[in-house]
């Protein structure tokens, strides 16, 4: 049997018809999601139910056939396994009790303590690698430490994570501490599931825009490139994806920094530049802007087209910029792949 699509761009491939998946693609826009949502009860059991967890993963392979599912789960379990209380208000997001000091820092529970909490995920992940169809990859994933510590330090989500920036203000030395213990938590997170059978794992730093000058080198950059040195020493060959969303110009040279072997790019830069100035350096994933998927039209064809066309003459696996909106119409996302499948 050949190898999946997506392994292959991943290592560098061009393919003639790019692999496909979507950020959120499980998700509220799906019936059968809101369905199984209601079912758990509320979002937390349903991620810590690995039968329901598997459910949701699988609905949007079966509907649409994409070429990757990505275990349901949320970047905020980890802080969790951390010793934070997390719980989710309707309607409004995520709420996590704060650490803003080196001795809330010091507190926090070792990595070694993470698989207590997040064990039920691994379960997640081995009844997926039974179920999902062979041609089919499966696809792990954490938060990067910045953003998964923009919200340790709000305690909720925020629009510029000024929190987290007057952490570092006033106590350089502590936030670093606070980002290498989540390098390390992080680092054990996804070689756990790796060993259940991620077959590449996913880093999401939505917020790595914030970050300017120094501070991206140390907490986007840096970060990322320990959590990738030390799974491919313990996991030669399993591909990584970096998502250093808003990263802007810094997207060029991110995968030679980091050791990603791909890079995803949200909606804010040029198809054009991101294939002269990111795919140069090896395979790129992203760049549709998620509201098409609610406008639908000519509009969604002839943008898919267009980056379909821009990343044609390297390794490129169609995406996002960011998740799939509640709003989006499910048969948008059939219009959009059959643009791309012709
Ligand atoms: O009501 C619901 O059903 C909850 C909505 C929801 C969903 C579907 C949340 C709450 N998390 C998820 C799942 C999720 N989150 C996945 C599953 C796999 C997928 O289909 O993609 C993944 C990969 C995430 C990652 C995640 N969670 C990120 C990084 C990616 C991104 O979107 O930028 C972030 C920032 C979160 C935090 C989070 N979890 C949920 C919400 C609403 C938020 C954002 C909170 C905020 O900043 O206000």
């Amino acid at each position: 049997m050949s190898e999946k699509s997506i392994l292959r761009a991943l290592k560098g491939e061009r393919l003639p018809v790019p692999p496909v998946w979507m950020m959120r693609q499980a998700g509220r826009y799906l019936p059968e999601y809101r369905a199984t949502r209601a079912q758990a009860g509320d979002f937390l059991s349903l991620c810590y139910t690995p039968d329901l967890a598997a459910e949701v993963t699988l609905q949007p392979i079966r509907r649409y056939g994409f070429d990757a599912a990505i275990l349901f789960a949320d970047i905020l379990l980890l802080p969790q396994a951390l010793g934070l209380d997390l719980w989710f208000v309707t309607g409004e997001g995520p709420r996590l009790s704060t650490v803003t000091s080196a001795a809330q820092v010091a507190a926090l529970k070792p990595a070694a303590a993470i698989h207590d909490t997040l064990s039920p995920v691994y379960e997640t992940v081995r009844i997926l690698a039974r179920e999902l169809p062979c041609e089919t990859t499966l696809i792990g994933f954490a938060g990067a430490p910045w953003t998964v510590a923009t919200y340790m330090v709000a305690g909720r989500g925020t629009p510029d994570q000024a929190p987290a920036h007057a952490f570092i203000a006033q106590d350089r030395a502590a936030f670093a501490a606070l980002i290498d213990r989540i390098t390390q938590a992080t680092i054990d997170y996804l070689s756990a599931q790796i060993e259940a059978g991620a077959e590449v794992v996913k880093l999401f730093d939505s917020w790595a825009g914030s970050l300017k000058g120094r501070d991206f080198d140390d907490f986007a950059v840096e970060p990322a490139r320990r959590i990738i040195a030390a799974l491919k020493s313990r996991h030669p060959g399993v591909p990584v994806i970096a998502f250093p969303r808003e990263a802007g110009p810094r997207y060029a040279g991110f995968a030679r920094a980091t050791g990603a072997d791909c890079v995803a790019l949200d909606n804010s830069v040029g198809a054009d530049w991101a294939a002269a100035e990111v795919q140069k350096d090896g395979c790129v994933q992203g760049n549709l802007d998620p509201r098409l998927l609610v406008a639908g039209g000519d509009e969604l064809v002839a943008e898919t087209r267009r980056i379909v066309r821009a990343f044609s003459q390297g390794p490129h696996i169609f995406n996002l910029g960011h998740g799939i909106t509640p709003e989006a119409d499910p048969e948008n996302v059939t219009r959009m792949l059959q643009a791309i499948r012709g």
